[in-house]
């Protein structure tokens, strides 16, 4: 505990700098009758004009002599820092971790030692191949980057909302990042793989097939980071006391359950608002619904390890939970944004190898190449091996280190000992180490010829990527097909669509065949020739899919209201009252964002005007319109878009009767997810509906091709 207090000062000593830095404190003075404090320069001179420049004479010629001027240029002139090479675009928050229990059975990890602990988290989502100012709903896989600040050091667990990965090797990971990002001649497409390179690198690489199943599958479209999973993917380590190891795998697990879009929803919600997973996240945590995901651990022991059908070294497989169960041990809860987003969100540096004394490493041949990436790309980002000052990403815990100098060091050592052994003893002869506390690696025995060559259960590229299919629900499988159809069309090369198809032939022949014949294929190309025979009875993982695993509830989601002038008052109170008594969010959407005047006399101000306000961005839409405001919105089409988009989205529609003419201009068959509301009991009906999230039933009726 003693530590413990000097580590709080030690924090609050460099915040303290931190403020001094940021300009807090200091000098005040009274604008507009409030006190702010005064503009300075870097060096703290105080400006006393920072509209003009210094200037001869008012048309000039300017001085060199305008120091102001000058260091404001050249600060801005610098302040961009190059963007990550992959999972460039981001969103962050602080939060706490939670042990719901004491893990001393499995590790020796001091954040899981003692029941109802808190563990500070900083928390990054991201996606991977679009570069930091794409849309948020890119297809592609979300970065779920956690940092715990232990009292024994940081430990990164730098995961995917996926559990498995493209590549069985790191040496292939600049291959791979290469050809899902921008073609280089062209500098397009942005943020997508559907595209020659992408699908050509897919094609010839049969480890990818795994995870093609996966970045194909909803998963990649997620509704928000709230309702996405979170996985380490590889198998770590977990050490006890004793010195015993036990394999482990980490999940997160949503609270919220899992929700996706739909993928024309994602188009349209990428040109509605290109920020729609930052603000959702931003919304919930300052409204105060902070969001939750339990850690699950899949723990298992050399035997399971052994009699496994696949190598649980290989990044491009995973466990089933029916397998081994997963222990849930804690909770991680998300409740402050942060203060600035570049000192944290982009500043913020993720290290596989940050790990603490009872977690370490196996041979994932992945997870040995990320240990040397992580660090050196920080360097490269951030400009110095003093990343580690800035606050975001020091520990909270005491560090003493003899590192010293270099760019931006904030703290160096103190006295004369930069150096161990001295003999210079005690406080003054600086930090040792401590055999007993410090972090040991555990004592794997390894032998073998230096080769370069995979383990043999490597070589099973399509078993598990059936497996995933045959465990969608029939919509899930539809929305795969599709996805892989609309990604192949943007392929230019036949030759390139039909090796995709010949590797699906291996993974299951309605797939297959349904891709095929979307893509018109005139052919069916003969099947990839697997490296290793494909275990086709598997059995089906029901945990994998997203639609049976809903939550049945529609806690955090968010229903739209298109509202007229003179629409009913008591209609709308009781759809808002049902949705907030579930812990939903309503926003109104109208003619004018600045409200409107319903048929009791009362105003409403809207969230939207109807133009900025589309259905996409609900999870459902109810529309409230008195006769009048129906007739005005017949005539603009982002209202009979509105419907029209929510209905072919498969969402749950509330509608008054005046309401009707606009659901028949746009299209609308009334159908077991549209209601008629005429009476405050249809309200609570309605928002129970909800909880379903989507009619899928619809889905079939609404898409010909
Ligand atoms: Fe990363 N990855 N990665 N990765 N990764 C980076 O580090 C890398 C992999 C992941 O929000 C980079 O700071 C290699 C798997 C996340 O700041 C870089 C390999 C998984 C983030 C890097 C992988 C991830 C990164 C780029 C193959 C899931 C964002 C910027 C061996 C388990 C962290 C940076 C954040 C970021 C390298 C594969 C997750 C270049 C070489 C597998 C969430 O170091």
């Amino acid at each position: 505990m003693a530590s413990f207090r000097q580590s709080d000062k030690q924090t609050k000593a460099q915040f303290a700098d931190a403020a001094v830095l940021r300009g807090e404190g200091g000098e005040t003075h009274q604008v507009a009758g409030k006190d702010v404090p005064v503009l300075t320069t870097q060096q703290g001179v105080p400006v006393s004009d920072d509209q003009n420049s210094l200037k001869i004479g008012p048309r000039g010629p300017a001085l060199l002599e305008d120091f102001h001027f000058r260091e404001k240029i050249f600060h801005f002139d610098h302040e961009r820092i190059p963007e990550r090479v992959v999972h460039a675009r981001g969103f962050g928050a602080h939060g706490f971790f939670e042990a719901y229990e004491s893990l001393a059975d499995v590790t020796s990890a001091d954040l899981f030692q003692r029941a109802g602990e808190k563990t500070p988290v900083f928390v990054r989502f991201s996606t991977v191949a679009g570069n930091k100012g794409s849309a948020d709903l890119a297809r592609d896989v979300r970065g779920f980057a956690v940092k715990f600040y232990t009292k024994e050091g940081n430990w990164d667990l730098v995961g995917n909302n996926i559990p498995v990965f493209f590549i069985q090797d790191a040496i292939k990971f600049p291959d791979l990042i290469h050809a899902a990002k921008q073609e280089p001649d062209r500098g397009f497409p942005q943020a997508q793989t559907a595209h020659d390179n992408f699908w050509d690198f897919m094609s010839l690489m049969p480890e990818t097939m795994h995870m093609a199943l996966w970045i194909m599958s909803d998963r990649a479209i997620p509704r928000s980071f709230r309702f996405m999973e979170g996985f380490g993917v590889h198998t770590f380590r977990f050490v006890d006391g004793k010195g015993k190891s036990t394999f482990v795998k980490f999940h997160w697990k949503p609270k919220l359950g899992m929700q996706s879009v739909v993928w024309n929803e994602a188009l349209k919600i990428n040109g509605a608002d290109p920020d729609f997973h930052r603000r959702d996240l931003w919304d919930a945590i300052q409204t105060g619904n902070f969001p939750e995901w339990e850690l699950g651990l899949q723990l298992f022991d050399d035997d399971f390890a052994d009699s496994f059908e696949f190598d649980v070294l290989d990044a491009t497989k995973l466990i089933p939970e029916e397998r081994v169960p997963i222990r849930r041990v804690g909770r991680l809860v998300l409740d402050r944004t942060v203060d600035n987003f570049f000192a944290e969100t982009e500043q913020v540096a993720f290290h596989t190898g940050n790990i603490v004394p009872g977690i370490d490493f196996t041979n994932d041949p992945l997870l040995q190449g990320r240990n040397f990436s992580y660090l050196d790309t920080q360097l490269k980002r951030l400009g110095s091996p003093n990343f580690t000052h800035l606050p975001i990403n020091a520990p909270k815990c005491p560090f003493h280190t003899l590192q010293q100098d270099g760019h931006m060091a904030f703290h160096n050592p103190k006295g004369r000992a930069n150096y161990e052994p001295n003999s210079w003893g005690g406080a003054m002869g600086g930090p040792r180490e401590d055999p007993d506390r410090g972090f040991r690696s555990f004592p794997a025995p390894e032998a073998g010829d230096k080769r370069r060559v995979r383990g043999e259960l490597f070589a099973d590229h399509y078993s598990q990527a059936r497996q995933f299919y045959v465990s969608q629900t029939p919509v899930e499988q539809t929305h795969i097909q599709d996805a892989f159809v609309f990604e192949l069309s943007k392929v230019e090369t036949p030759a390139i669509r039909a090796r995709i198809v010949s590797h699906l032939i291996n993974i299951h022949p309605d797939l297959a065949r349904s891709v095929a014949e979307g893509l018109g294929l005139k052919d069916m190309p003969k099947a990839a020739q697997p490296a290793r025979k494909v275990i086709e009875d598997l059995p089906p993982s029901p945990v994998l899919s997203i639609v049976a695993n809903g939550p049945k509830s529609f806690r955090g989601r968010k229903l739209g209201v298109l509202v007229s002038d003179g629409a009913d008052a008591g209609l709308l109170d009781a759809l808002t009252a049902a949705a907030e008594a579930q812990g939903a969010v309503v926003e109104l959407v109208a003619p004018r964002v600045g409200g409107v005047a319903l048929g009791d006399g009362s105003l409403r101000p809207a969230r939207q005007k109807i133009n900025g306000g589309p259905s996409v961005l609900y999870d459902a839409v109810a529309v409230l319109l008195s006769a009048e405001g129906a007739k005005t919105l017949l005539n603009e089409a982002t209202a009979k878009d509105f419907v029209s988009d929510a209905f072919a989205h498969a969402k749950f529609i509330a509608f008054s009767a005046a309401a009707q003419p606009l659901l028949d201009k746009a299209g609308v068959l009334p159908d077991g997810g549209c209601l008629a509301l005429k009476t405050p009991d249809d309200a609570k009906r309605f928002v129970a509906l909800c909880g379903e999230l989507r009619f899928w039933e619809r889905e079939a009726k609404v898409h010909a091709v």
